[in-house]
């Protein structure tokens, strides 16, 4: 993949295939679209034919971490005489993330196949949906979804006619970001309060009810049928060595046309800007997240890096959930992290000390900054602090908090520091669309 090929051949739609279709999120349109063939072939193999599929394809999970999701599915012991769960994680919150919800309100049934498929090869025949609770359209959507599966044979006793069966519950959370924690959400689809629970165990050791359990990202399970349909040769053929593969980009802020752009692993920001008309007119690039506000951020020195998980590692941040987040000249980078640190203080699940603490005090710190009544020794002490927190924190919520403070600390101090000395915030907040 280079900058010379021309912009919309970068673009690989698989999952957003059938997007523009008439009803995309209709069995029938589904069908139109090859839908259902990859449970045909999974069905016709082993189940640990499937696993090994799904691991020498090389799929890794899009939730954030990147773990292989071939490798988790193997780590659920056999013959354990336990029942075995899947759970997918739909609640899709990190700021910036808007590529799982999309997805589900227009092609739920590439969900519910590749969750037919997971079942199958981990041997679970009770499977879960934990949808974040805001998104009614979308709840609405996958019970009917769910539904019509169900109607047709494919869920139920003995899907088609291959003795294997599934129930598929979907479960809407109640709005708080830490149930996007995998074992928060195990918590919380338990009927208790959603906190963090201290790993190891891993859920694929005792996960759900404490039997063993794969939770795995939405577009996670929804590329896996497209890897039984078309070959792990084919999905190999995209992306890069180590990212192989197809994935969803979600593009926000100041870009000419935000949205979900879908391209193999491995694209860059220029790549993608120039698919999606580039920044806003008039305008140029400051800042960007690679994978929501968790993950360091980056700048235009950046716009070459490989969005692969390799590739954003190497410098310096992480590939996170693909949350390009892009924000433009005008945009107060104290604001910014100002307003993303308010989200993490509140979400914070004050299981422990440092993230619940901590992120009270980098509000406090943040926000007379913010105001221009910080004080010499304010940078030092919201570093200090972010330090206390990053790395000593129960889960990676406390880290998120921290990552924004430090990476832009790095970038844009003198625009800090700019902040204390002038007394002022020397941005106009009426020029930027994005945080009014
Ligand atoms: C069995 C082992 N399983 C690891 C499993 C583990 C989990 C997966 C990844 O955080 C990141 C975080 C956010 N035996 C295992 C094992 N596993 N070792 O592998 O685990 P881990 O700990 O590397 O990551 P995590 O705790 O799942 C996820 C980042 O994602 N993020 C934001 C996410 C937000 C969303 C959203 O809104 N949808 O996903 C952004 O960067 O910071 O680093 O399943 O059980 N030995
Ligand atoms: Fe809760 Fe924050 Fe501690 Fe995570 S890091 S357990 S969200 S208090």
């Amino acid at each position: 993949m280079t900058s010379a090929e021309p912009a919309e051949k970068l673009l690989i739609p698989v999952l957003s295939a059938p997007w523009d279709d008439t009803r995309p999120w209709t069995l029938d349109t589904y069908r139109r679209h090859a839908g259902y063939e990859g449970l045909r072939a999974a069905l016709a193999m082993p189940p640990d034919d499937v696993i090994a599929l799904v691991k020498d394809a090389g799929l890794r999970g899009r939730g954030g971490a990147g773990f292989p999701t071939g490798m988790k599915w193997q780590f659920i012991p056999q013959n354990d005489g336990k029942p075995h769960y899947l759970v997918v994680n739909a609640d899709e919150s990190e700021p910036g993330t808007c590529k799982d919800i999309p997805l589900l309100f227009a092609n739920p049934h590439a969900l519910i196949e590749g969750m037919i498929i997971a079942s199958y090869a981990i041997r679970c025949d009770h499977a879960f949906i934990y949808l974040r609770g805001e998104v009614v359209p979308v709840l609405r959507r996958l019970h009917a979804a769910v539904a019509e599966a169900y109607r047709a044979g494919l869920l139920g006793r003995d899907i088609l006619g291959s003795g294997v069966d599934l129930d598929i519950t979907v479960h809407a959370g109640a709005g708080a970001y830490i149930c996007g924690e995998e074992t928060a959400l195990l918590d919380s689809l338990e009927g208790r309060r959603g906190q963090p629970r201290l790993r190891p165990p891993f859920p694929a050791i005792a996960g759900l009810y404490a039997c063993p359990t794969v939770v795995n990202n939405v577009e996670s399970i929804a590329s896996v049928p497209a890897i039984l349909a078309r070959g792990k040769e084919w999905f190999k053929s995209l992306g890069t060595e180590k990212s192989p593969g197809f994935t969803l980009y979600s593009l926000s802020g100041h870009v000419t046309n935000p949205g979900q752009y879908e391209a193999p692993l491995g694209i860059t920001l220029r790549q993608l800007l120039d698919v999606s008309g580039g920044v806003r007119p008039g305008h140029r690039l400051k800042f960007w997240t690679p994978g929501g506000s968790s993950t360091p951020m980056f700048t235009d020195e950046h716009l070459d890096v490989p969005l692969d998980y390799e590739g954003v590692g190497a410098a310096g941040s992480m590939l996170g959930t693909k949350a390009l987040q892009i924000f433009d000249e005008t945009t107060c980078v104290v604001r910014a992290v100002t307003r993303w640190t308010e989200f993490y203080a509140h979400e914070s699940c004050g299981k422990c000390t440092p993230c619940r603490e901590g992120t009270y005090w980098l509000v406090q710190l943040l926000k007379r900054v913010e105001a221009g009544e910080g004080v010499d020794g304010d940078l030092e002490k919201l570093l200090d602090i972010a330090d206390n927190i990053n790395g000593k924190s129960f889960c990676a919520l406390g880290d998120g908090a921290a990552s924004p403070i430090v990476s832009s600390l790095q970038h844009f101090r003198a625009e800090y520091e700019q902040h204390i000395a002038e007394r002022r915030c020397p941005f106009d907040p009426a020029a930027s669309t994005v945080w009014a």
